[in-house]
């Protein structure tokens, strides 16, 4: 849940068109043919055949075996082990040796130490292990006929300590399995779609210790852990046999028991798991799994189309997405819904082939010639897209919902209600405690020394105001929180926005939705995060890494942010879960942390967002500009200190980051009301320099420099904005949209606002080099046409099929908050591309995060901004 890559709104895209580099020569040099000529040649064979990717493949089913490995921690652990694509769904993953019946996020797993593919024997090898406890396993798939079987091997005993712990588990996806029927031995059964299943409480001496000793649990002072019962327990099950997609049938001498995971965890699955014999080597256990697949199955076409619409005057493409056994058709056509209600085919366009990308075939339908407004949808072969408008007013409301019910949802110390709904109470009443010396943090930070004038858990005084909730999560993260107040500062100067939807009384410590208070509601987002951050500044004395959870258990928090701590002030002298006499503090060491060892480079961004702030601020609340107009001054003085110092210490040492300081200098000399011309001379010294080195880097920062040059620096910018171009061009080479694809473990569509967000101004200050049609691909591919499903990726925003589940602090419920940008479609190696819409839990595909949600702002007024010239 921790947003550790950068979600500044338009930030380096420079790793990514490495990444892109390296995957076009590995991808499409080579293996693209060899993915095609895989797919022929096992495609129609009815048995198991690993291919030349190292999976196991027949149509309609793919077995991957650790293509994707375990990483421990932060990680979901539902991307990994022994993975089964069903029909084109992954439906089944995390085959491992595991420690107990149903895993969670903070249960240790185990690392690949070896995987062996072996193409002769059709068969693949990994050895696990597990450090803390000295323990191998071998497991081994081999493919035979249609199914495979999966073998566990140990060199030496499960050790002492594991005996009954360890076990072989498979997770099977609850979304796709319940409400359906199961056989354990011939005994009838349906999957249960809501968790009602048996447990027992165990003594926590009797618990596998969880990733390094954190604890999901509240144990609420027994001493004891839920351990699931199985529901079933037996040798042979069949799953699904209702369901030919997603039948399959496992058998197993040893036995095993099914488990229902979201007994301990909302975001558990469906376990099957034989626990490993004590005191045996050699093979130990052994299934065999075979999925059903359906005779002649091809995947259905996804027609990629913008779910919200287009204007009359821009491109019109839609991206269809073929199984690789499909026949391309000739054509595809477009009907429209008259007001009477009747349907006509208006326009008959051909279908041109882009070709492979990944696991799939690619073709482009372009309808732009179809300029006429009204309601539309597009027919391809068989298949009707559900309908969209052409219209010039399409694109107008597609900020509101994310700023009118997203961000302030996310206000953190602040009750936020919604009509006759209270979406949270005022959080974190008690405040936050100074985090002990070394400590480390599941969030992904951590405490050194204490460099603060307080003790390890004592409380510092006002830090509980103000601020945004990091994501899905409900940290104040201080980098994300910086970004947020940049990013709005950015849009009121470019765009003032006046839009005023939202109540806003920081008195009251109350919001409330839709209901206008004669103040625009962007400066009230810019107040509310400038209060926390210059609270952290005053209090602490520099800025803090994060706010965050002082313990797991309230971490892995769902539904009102108000109710994860107890509100009072936290009392060692106390027993845990004992009230003071005075009702105002308790034992529960529930209180959140400030973890506050000194960043100056983080100290110089706030730096400079304080300026920004203070800025936007001046005139509506000059108490607050003040206050954060100093923070300002002190901290860049202060950090460029202990640069200087830590400089002269280690001459050899890296400087500060150079691209952040053309940013710095120029922020500075506009917050200095562009009196203090030497930032102005320091960024002109840097510019070019960074141009030369890296165009796609450095554009944007160049071209938010334009207000404020002299004539000549456009047009010296200009052979720049040129090779950008190339750029921007380079992605229809790479894949079939046009945009960057990420493919790292936290979906790409960041970077597509990013893409979207620079082309804008690009095109705006250049539409003579870049035309709008760069940032037409972005809102596109946002908003349904991009892989693996066509659901726009933005929730509840003015589109017929938007994404209906987002990983937000409402997941439990398979819900959305609106306006919430998913991180959208995620890549699973070596091939295949995922967005989940029935399940919400992975973050990585699912969540949206404050700093990217209002990155998204940006690009929403820079794009409407072009899209009405
Ligand atoms: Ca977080
Ligand atoms: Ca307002
Ligand atoms: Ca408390």
């Amino acid at each position: 849940m921790q947003v550790h890559l950068n979600y500044l709104y338009k930030k380096n895209t420079d790793n990514l068109t490495h990444y892109i580099l390296m995957k076009k020569t590995a991808l499409r040099a080579l293996p693209l043919l060899t993915i095609l000529a895989a797919g022929c040649s096992t495609g129609n064979s009815p048995d198991l055949k690993l291919n030349d990717l190292e999976y196991f493949e027949r149509q309609g089913v793919n077995v991957l075996v650790y293509n994707n490995t375990f990483s421990g921690g932060f990680n979901d652990e539902k991307n990994s082990g022994i993975e089964i694509i069903h029909h084109g769904v992954r439906t089944v993953q995390g085959g491992a040796v595991r420690l107990v019946n149903t895993p969670e996020q903070w249960d240790l797993v185990p690392t690949t130490v070896s995987r062996e593919v072996n193409a002769e024997d059709n068969s693949v090898e990994v050895v696990l292990r597990y450090e803390d406890y000295d323990f191998d396993s071998r497991i081994v798939v081999t493919g035979k006929g249609p199914a495979v079987e999966i073998a566990v091997y140990l060199d030496k005993p499960v050790p002492k300590e594991l005996e009954g712990d360890a076990g072989l588990n498979l997770e099977f996806l609850p979304s796709q399995y319940w409400n359906k029927t199961y056989l354990m031995d011939g005994r009838l059964n349906r999957f249960p779609r809501y968790t009602a299943s048996e447990t027992v409480a165990r003594p926590n001496t009797e618990k596998v210790k969880q990733f390094k000793g954190y604890r999901t649990y509240d144990d609420r002072g027994t001493g004891e852990f839920v351990d699931p019962l199985p529901l079933e327990t037996g040798h042979a099950i069949t799953m699904a046999p209702d369901d030919p997609e997603r039948m399959i049938r496992i058998t197993s001498d040893e036995g095993f028991s099914l488990y229902d995971g979201r007994i301990l965890a909302q975001n558990g699955w469906f376990v099957l798991r034989s626990v490993l014999p004590a005191g045996k080597t050699g093979k130990v256990v052994s299934w065999t799994v075979e999925p059903n697949a359906v005779e002649g199955w091809v995947r259905e076409p996804n027609i990629g189309f913008s779910q919200v619409g287009y204007q009359p005057g821009q491109p019109k493409v839609a991206v269809i997405e073929l199984d690789k056994l499909d026949k391309p058709q000739a054509s595809a056509s477009l009907w429209r819904i008259a007001e009477d209600g009747s349907e006509k085919q208006v326009f008959t366009g051909k279908v041109v082939e882009w070709g492979p990308y990944f696991k799939y075939n690619y073709v482009k339908f372009d309808f732009s010639e179809v300029t006429d407004p009204g309601i539309y949808y597009i027919k391809y072969g068989d298949i009707a897209t559900g309908n969209f408008l052409i219209d010039e007013h399409v694109y107008d409301r597609i900020t509101d919902a994310t700023s009118d019910v997203w961000i302030p949802i996310h206000m953190n110390h602040m009750t936020v209600n919604e009509g006759y709904r209270i979406w949270h109470g005022e959080p974190f009443k008690e405040g936050y405690l100074q985090a002990p010396a070394n400590t480390d943090h599941f969030d992904l930070h951590s405490q050194g020394a204490i460099d603060t004038k307080y003790k390890a858990l004592q409380l510092i005084p006002g830090l509980n105001v103000g601020g945004f909730f990091d994501a899905g999560d409900f940290d104040i993260e201080t980098g994300s929180n910086i970004s947020v107040v940049q990013n709005l500062v950015t849009l009121w100067e470019v765009f003032k926005p006046m839009r005023d939807e939202t109540f806003v009384d920081e008195d009251q410590r109350y919001v409330d939705l839709h209901r206008p208070d004669g103040i625009p509601d962007i400066i009230q987002y810019i107040e509310h995060g400038t209060l926390n951050l210059v609270a952290q500044a005053e209090n602490i004395g520099h800025m803090s890494q994060t706010l965050s959870n002082s313990v797991l258990d309230n971490y892995h928090h769902l539904g009102d942010a108000a109710a994860i701590t107890d509100g009072l002030h936290y009392d060692p002298r106390l027993k845990p879960y004992q009230k003071s006499a005075d009702g105002k503090s308790s034992g529960t060491p529930d209180d959140m942390w400030a973890f506050t060892t000194r960043n100056p480079g983080l100290d110089l961004r706030a730096a400079t967002m304080f300026a920004a702030a203070s800025r936007a601020l001046r005139g509506y609340n000059d108490n607050l500009a003040d206050r954060a107009l100093a923070a300002s001054k002190r901290l860049q003085q202060e950090a460029n200190e202990i640069l200087a110092a830590r400089a002269a210490q280690n001459p050899n040492g890296r400087a500060f980051n150079a691209g952040n300081d053309l940013a710095t200098n120029l922020q500075l000399y506009v917050a200095t009301g562009q009196r203090e011309k030497h930032y102005l001379n320091s960024f002109e010294n840097q510019i070019w320099e960074a141009l030369d080195r890296n165009v796609n880097n450095t554009i944007s920062v160049a071209m938010d420099a334009i207000p404020y040059m002299e004539l000549n620096y456009k047009s010296k910018l200009a052979p720049y904005v040129e090779k950008y171009k190339e750029y921007l061009d380079s992605f229809e080479e790479d894949n079939p949209y046009g945009v960057p694809i990420g493919l790292g473990n936290w979906a790409g569509s960041g970077s597509v606002v990013s893409f979207g967000t620079t082309a804008s101004f690009a095109a705006k200050y250049f539409p003579e080099i870049i035309d709008k049609s760069y940032a037409y691909k972005a809102v596109n591919y946002l908003f349904g046409c991009h892989p693996y499903h066509n659901y726009s990726l933005v929730a509840a925003v003015g589109a017929a099929r938007p994404k209906a589940v987002f990983y937000g602090n409402n997941r439990a419920d398979f819900s959305f908050i609106p306006g919430n940008v998913a991180p959208g479609v995620l890549f699973r190696h070596p091939d295949h591309f995922e967005n989940y819409d029935d399940w919400p839990f992975l973050w990585g595909q699912n969540e949206g995060t404050i700093a990217g949600n209002t990155g998204y702002l940006i690009f929403g007024q820079a794009f409407l901004n072009i899209a009405k010239q």
